[in-house]
């Protein structure tokens, strides 16, 4: 496996107040090589729509496109991989069904889940929350800077850090170990400029 994370991973939202093909179509002009979508309300019929026509903007510009939690709309529409949480369908699964050459993301959230991580076909690791975060319901006890050290020295898969990073925690984050930060709401401060402000986190986190 050499996968290689970009140093900022978006993600979007419903929550943004722009159309979903405009967000990405932002994101993309701002740098975006990997974009994840996270939609955890929409249908499996409007989330399998609406990742074909993310994947018609995207491919052709040589952007990946991840499905959190859904591995069956993933497959059904081609996109590049998915993104599990602890309670999706299990990685051993996952794989078997998306096949070798898919994006396998998985959410940690302590040392112990990181570790057990490390025998799983994933490709990264996400930890998190960093910091407390508005923009996941019942999230799991903040990690820290500490968390994500920690989490560092048991794994050599790349690791992204998530869950309430903002522009001040981008340079200790990346110190503590994260190859790149997985964001949402600081990407979306102002949503006229989802482009400028993406370019502007890429130069930040070089
Ligand atoms: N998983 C852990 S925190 C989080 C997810 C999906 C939300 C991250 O969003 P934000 O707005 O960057 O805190
Ligand atoms: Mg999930």
């Amino acid at each position: 496996m050499s996968f290689a994370l970009p140093t900022v991973y978006p993600i979007t939202s419903p929550t943004i107040g722009r159309p979903l093909l405009t967000v990405v179509g932002d994101l993309i002009a701002g740098g975006a090589t990997l974009i994840q979508i996270r939609d955890k309300q929409a249908t499996a019929k409007a989330l399998y729509e609406a990742v074909g026509a993310v994947l018609a903007l995207a491919q052709p510009r040589g952007v990946r496109v991840i499905v959190n939690d859904r591995v069956d709309v993933a497959r059904a529409a081609g996109a590049d991989g998915v993104h599990l949480g602890q309670d999706d369908l299990d990685p051993v699964a996952a794989r078997h069904i998306l096949g070798p050459s898919a994006i396998i993301g998985y959410s940690t959230h302590n040392v112990a889940q990181a570790a057990a991580a490390n025998r799983l076909p994933v490709d990264y690791l996400a930890i998190g929350p960093v910091f407390e975060t508005h923009s996941k319901d019942n999230p799991d006890p903040v990690v820290g800077i500490e968390g994500v050290r920690a989490v560092r020295a048991v794994t050599n898969k790349p690791l992204v850090a998530i869950g309430g990073i903002g522009v001040p925690h981008i340079a200790d984050v990346r110190a503590a170990g994260a190859d790149a930060v997985a964001l949402i709401s600081a990407l979306y401060v102002n949503p006229d400029d989802i482009a400028g402000r993406l370019a502007a986190l890429l130069a930040m986190a070089r």
